[in-house]
Parts: structure tokens; C-alpha cells; sequence
């Protein structure tokens, strides 16, 4: 009997058969690497992640999503499949966040952040397309000012049912650059994917880029050729092969079968409950398709899909455990030099990360100042237009009219004004944020990795650097306080004064009085949204640098903190030290048979899907 298959037997000992294929192994592998977790190490940050994923498998619960290039169809694809124009489309980029489609009575539940806090809209009835489309739509929430941090839309159609779980992702390639980017951070949570193209144009450079991403993240990947009801016979068999000719050559991958579709046919059909139409739409074919891979296939994707994550995790894992035991094992003065080698060289990286606080706080500074500067043009602008704004209207009216003509003009014109101009001024600074995160984003990335890597070189064991990126540093968006306009002037009433006053002296106060109200009004709104902007700058800024510090304190404590506990622990025990070699080996041996196990099932899975 091999070594690894005692470790089967022993991990699950009713399977004495499993073979490294097959995948029903993966929850009893979780089970043992969370309790072991729990019981040797239960500060690792591992344990979270593994306990999500054995939550997933429980539930059987696969993630599949609808990905590609912004207006192929993506959301009208889904909306034929659940029988309902419910999600937002349109010939605009539309879907700006991904939005998930569970199995469960008619529900839209919307969470987003509200000055710190987590709060959640729902709605039951009425018009769910309309309500849907104030949170994800790029038109109506644009760069996700409304700071929506989940989108759930429960349905009762009877796909959902089989355990699947649809995922409609914003387009990729759009102008909209930070919808592709919602997109790409979405990928390590997703199981399998239909991927939707058309014809017109062809399959682009973005989309091509955007597969062979894909390729190596998403194990089981559909491919569907939609709005075919713009080809005769001879152009879609054209599109068709066109289609699988460079999918297989530029990406690499086998796109067999591709499923021509018309989804907005598809949806009409199935509105009108005609079924020869949905037949005739392709959409059948491609729903009979998905209804199979659930029932034949769906339990295979997702254990191919979760054994990748686990893997991941896990191999992360034995990175840390091998560095402190390789830690407790060095001959005392050995790990000592060595010691004193990696804070030399972290010398660097802790200079490099304060270069980073630097440029944060710098960042900061700038970006408050240039808000404080454009609040206070915008209050002067916004006084001057609706100054002539008034003047305008009220020109040519007799002075007893001046008064209900300016308010009238007024009525009209701010909310659409302030909506306007304080909007654009919001979105703007969101984005700057955005723009000037990403780069210390990466460089904090680079940073956190270096420091694992120094630490695998100079204790010379193996570096794991995470592939699917949930291993560690989450991405961050900038956190956006929303604002509501105040919109309307209340009217005064005229004094007594004015009654018995001249028309022309009439006309001169009724004019201050309203100009007062509108200098008093755009003086509030503008406050009002810059102090919200200030502070979600300073929250987004605050967040950044916590977080930074958050992961650089968890790498230092799981690096240097393995190497001082070991050296303490050999100054103060002596002898018993060995006891707790003996411990991390046998704990690192255990988790590497259950690596070893996943490994073999991944690469089985990859080898009979390639001779497939
Ligand atoms: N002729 C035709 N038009 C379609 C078809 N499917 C979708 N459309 C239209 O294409 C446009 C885009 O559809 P959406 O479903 O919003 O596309 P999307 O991929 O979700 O777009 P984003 O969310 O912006 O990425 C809409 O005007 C749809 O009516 C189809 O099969 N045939
Ligand atoms: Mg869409």
C-alpha cells in the first residue's frame, strides 16, 4: 500500500476505494484540515477561508456565471433562462455589479454601506426590474456611489432549484474600466461559466485577453454565440466557426459546442409560453445543456472547482508551517543568523511600506485640498448660474410677479442642478480615489509577497505564491458616503412692510429675500456634500492604510513571529522543543497528504478533461 493511500484510508476510512478522481473525498479532506486547524492552530487565517469553502460543499451550491463583453447579452440571456424580463438590460452598459440569482420566493435584496454600517433594502413585489436597476445599473449608481456591497435576487424558476446558483457579471471592455475590474476580482469565486459572445463584431482582442484569464480560474466554461437572429443560415455557420476556430487557436481552449442563441427571441417566447419560439431560439438546446451538466456533471464541477481553492489555501498554509518548523529544527545559532538576516532585509520592506504611509498621507492632503478648492468654486458657479437663471425668467414680468416667477424658474431648475453638477463633482473624486489607490494597492501587494519570499529564501524552503487570489489581501474599493440633495427653497411669505412699500422697492426686497434663500441653499448643499466627500476620504484613506497594516502585521506574525516563537521557545524548553517538532511535523505531514491527495485529484480532473 502506497503512503497515500493509508492516508485515504485513514481520512475516510468507509471509502476504502476512493480513487484520487474521485472527488467525493474533497468533505471529508475539509473536514480533517479544519479540525486539525482547530485544534493546532486556530489563529491561522486559513481557517475562515476553508470553513467558507466546506459551507459551499455542504450546501452543493455551484456558482455559475454569466461572463463577457459588455451588451452581448448577458443579462437578457439569463432573464430567457429564468422565464422573466427581471434583470436590467439595455443598448447602454448596464449590469455595473454582479448580481446573484438564488433559488426562493421573489425577493431583490440589496446591502450597501451607510456611514459604517451594513444596510439592507428588499422588495417583494412591484416593479423589481425598476428597483434593481436604481443599485446596478451604471447609469443610475454610477462607479457605485450608493456603495452596494451585495446584489441577491431570489427566483422560483425551476433551474435554480437544482443547486445552481446564476451570477450576471458586468461586461468586460467597456469605457466603464472599473466594470472589467468587478468582473476579474469576481472570478475566484466562480465554478463554471457561460460565456457569451455574437457575431457582430467578432470575438475582440478584450475578449480573447479576457478567456485565457478565465482559462486557468474557472474549470468548466460554456460558450454561446447570441443575437442570432441578426444571421441568415450562411453568416451564422460563418460566426460559428469563426467563433471556435479562434477560441481554440488565440485562447486555448476547446470551445465544443458552442450554442447559437437568440436570447431576446428566446425571452419572448417564453414570455408568450411558445414553445416552438424557444425551440427556435436555440435557447432549448442551451437550457436542455445546463439541466444536464446539473444533473450529470454539476457535483464533479464544483469539487474540481473547490478542490482548486482548497489546494490553494492549503499549499499557503504549508508555506508557514514549513517556516516554523524549519524554525524550531535550525541549530540555535544557525536560526538566529538567519533571523538576524531576514530583519536586515526587512529593513527594506518596512522603509518601503512607511515610503507607502508617506505617499497615503500625502495623497490625502492633496486630495482634501483639491476638494476644498472645487466646493468652493462649485458654491460660486452654482450662485452665479442660478443667479442669471432667476434673472432670466423673471425679465419682462411686472414687479408685483418678479417674486412668484423666480420661484416658479427655481422650482425647476435646482434639483436637476444640483443633482447635475454636485453628482458629477462626487463621481469624480470617487474615481480619483480609486486612480490613486490602485497603484499603493499593488505596490502593498508586492510588499506583503516580498516578505514571504525573503523568508522562504533564507529559511530555503518552498515559496507559494496564492493563485486564485483568495488566499490573501482582498481588494478594496473606496468607501463612499451618498448624499441626497436638499432641494427646495420654502417660500416666505412677503413682510408687512412690502404691502405698503412702491412696486420698484416691492420688486428690490422680494429679490434680496430670494436671493438670500439661494445663497443660504447652495451654501448648505455644497457644504453638505463636501463634508461628505471629506469624509469618505478620509475613511477610504483610513481603511487602505488599516488594512495594509492589518495584512502586514498578519505576514510579520505568520513569518518572523513563527521564527522568534521557535527561537523563544529553544532558549526557555531546551529538550522539550522536540515534543513540539514532533507535533508540527506530524501536522505538516498531515496537511501535505491531504495537499497531496487534492493535487492528484486536480491534476486526474485536468487530464481527463484534456483527453476528453
Ligand atoms: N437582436 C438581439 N438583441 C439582443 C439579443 N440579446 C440581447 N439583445 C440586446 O442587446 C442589448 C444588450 O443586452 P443586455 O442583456 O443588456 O447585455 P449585457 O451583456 O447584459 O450588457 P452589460 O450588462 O452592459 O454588459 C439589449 O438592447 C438587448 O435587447 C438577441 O439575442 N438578439
Ligand atoms: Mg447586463
Amino acid at each position: 500500500m502506497t503512503n497515500q493511500e493509508s492516508v485515504r484510508r485513514k481520512i475516510n476510512p468507509r471509502e476504502t476505494a476512493t480513487s484520487p478522481s474521485n472527488p467525493s473525498c474533497l468533505p471529508d479532506l475539509l473536514e480533517n484540515a479544519v479540525t486539525l486547524l482547530q485544534s493546532q492552530r486556530p489563529d491561522a487565517i486559513q481557517l475562515a477561508k476553508l470553513n467558507d469553502i466546506r459551507e459551499q460543499l455542504r450546501e452543493e451550491r455551484l456558482h455559475l456565471a454569466v461572463l463577457g463583453q459588455f451588451k452581448r447579452g448577458k443579462s437578457t440571456l439569463l432573464n430567457a433562462i429564468l422565464g422573466e424580463a427581471l434583470l436590467p438590460s439595455s443598448v447602454l452598459p448596464v449590469t455595473a455589479l454582479p448580481t446573484w440569482i438564488r433559488s426562493g420566493k421573489t425577493l431583490v435584496k440589496i446591502t450597501m454601506e451607510k456611514n459604517g454600517a451594513s444596510v439592507v433594502e428588499e422588495h417583494r413585489s412591484g416593479n423589481l426590474t425598476d428597483f434593481l436597476n436604481r443599485y446596478v445599473n451604471e447609469a443610475a449608481n454610477p462607479e457605485n456611489v450608493l456603495n452596494v456591497t451585495d446584489i441577491q435576487v431570489f427566483h422560483d424558476s425551476e433551474i435554480l432549484k437544482k443547486g445552481v446558483v446564476f451570477i450576471d457579471t458586468p461586461g468586460i471592455g467597456s469605457t466603464f474600466r472599473h466594470n472589467t475590474a468587478a468582473t476579474m476580482n469576481f472570478l475566484p469565486q466562480c465554478d463554471a461559466a457561460l460565456f457569451v459572445t455574437s457575431a457582430d463584431p467578432p470575438l475582440t482582442e478584450t475578449e480573447i485577453e479576457f478567456l485565457k484569464s478565465v482559462r486557468d480560474r474557472v474549470p468548466r466554461l460554456f460558450f454561446i454565440l447570441n443575437k442570432t437572429d441578426y444571421l441568415d443560415e450562411e453568416e451564422l455557420e460563418q460566426a460559428v466557426s469563426f467563433l471556435k476556430k479562434t477560441v481554440r487557436t488565440q485562447a486555448g481552449i476547446d470551445p465544443e459546442p458552442v450554442f447559437a442563441v437568440s436570447a431576446k427571441k428566446g425571452l419572448m417566447a417564453k414570455l408568450k409560453k411558445n414553445s416552438t419560439g424557444w425551440k427556435e431560439s436555440g435557447m432549448a438546446d442551451l437550457e436542455a445543456r445546463i439541466f444536464s451538466f446539473l444533473a450529470g456533471e454539476k457535483q464533479a464541477a464544483l469539487y474540481e472547482a473547490l478542490n482548486r481553492r482548497t489546494l490553494d489555501i492549503l499549499n499557503n498554509l504549508l508555506m508557514e508551517l514549513n517556516l516554523s518548523l524549519k524554525s524550531m529544527e535550525l541549530p540555535l545559532t544557525d536560526l538566529e543568523q538567519r533571523i538576524t538576516l531576514f530583519e536586515e532585509k526587512l529593513g527594506h520592506t518596512r522603509d518601503e511600506r512607511l515610503a507607502v504611509l508617506d505617499r497615503l498621507a500625502g495623497e490625502e492632503k492633496r486630495t482634501l485640498k483639491k476638494m476644498e478648492e472645487e466646493a468652493e468654486q462649485l458654491r460660486v458657479d452654482a450662485l452665479k448660474d442660478i443667479e442669471q437663471t432667476i434673472e432670466k425668467a423673471a425679465r419682462g414680468r411686472s414687479a408685483r410677479e418678479w417674486e412668484a416667477a423666480a420661484r416658479e424658474k427655481l422650482a425647476g431648475f435646482i434639483p436637476g442642478y444640483f443633482e447635475n453638477r454636485l453628482g458629477r463633482f462626487s463621481r469624480r473624486f470617487k474615481k480619483r480615489m480609486a486612480l490613486t489607490l490602485e497603484p499603493l494597492q499593488k505596490e502593498t501587494d508586492h510588499l506583503i509577497e516580498s516578505i514571504r519570499h525573503k523568508a522562504a529564501d533564507i529559511f530555503e524552503i518552498q515559496f507559494y505564491a496564492p493563485k486564485s487570489g483568495t488566499a490573501f489581501v482582498a481588494r478594496q474599493k473606496p468607501y463612499w458616503i451618498t448624499h441626497k440633495w436638499k432641494q427646495s427653497l420654502s417660500p416666505v411669505p412677503p413682510g408687512t412692510l412690502d404691502r405698503v412699500l412702491g412696486a420698484s422697492l416691492q420688486q428690490k426686497r422680494a429679490r434680496k429675500r430670494v436671493l438670500e434663500q439661494v445663497e443660504e441653499l447652495v451654501r448648505n448643499n455644497v457644504e453638505n456634500l463636501r463634508w461628505s466627500i471629506f469624509q469618505s476620504i478620509q475613511t477610504s484613506f483610513r481603511r487602505f492604510s488599516n488594512r495594509m497594516n492589518e495584512t502586514f502585521n498578519a505576514t510579520l506574525s505568520a513569518t518572523r513571529g513563527a521564527m522568534e516563537a521557535a527561537a523563544r521557545k529553544r532558549r526557555e524548553k531546551g529538550k522539550d522543543a522536540e515534543n513540539e517538532i514532533r507535533q508540527a511535523r506530524q501536522l505538516i505531514e498531515q496537511i501535505q497528504e491531504i495537499s497531496g491527495i487534492l493535487s492528484e485529484t486536480v491534476k486526474t480532473g485536468a487530464d481527463e478533461s484534456a483527453e476528453a
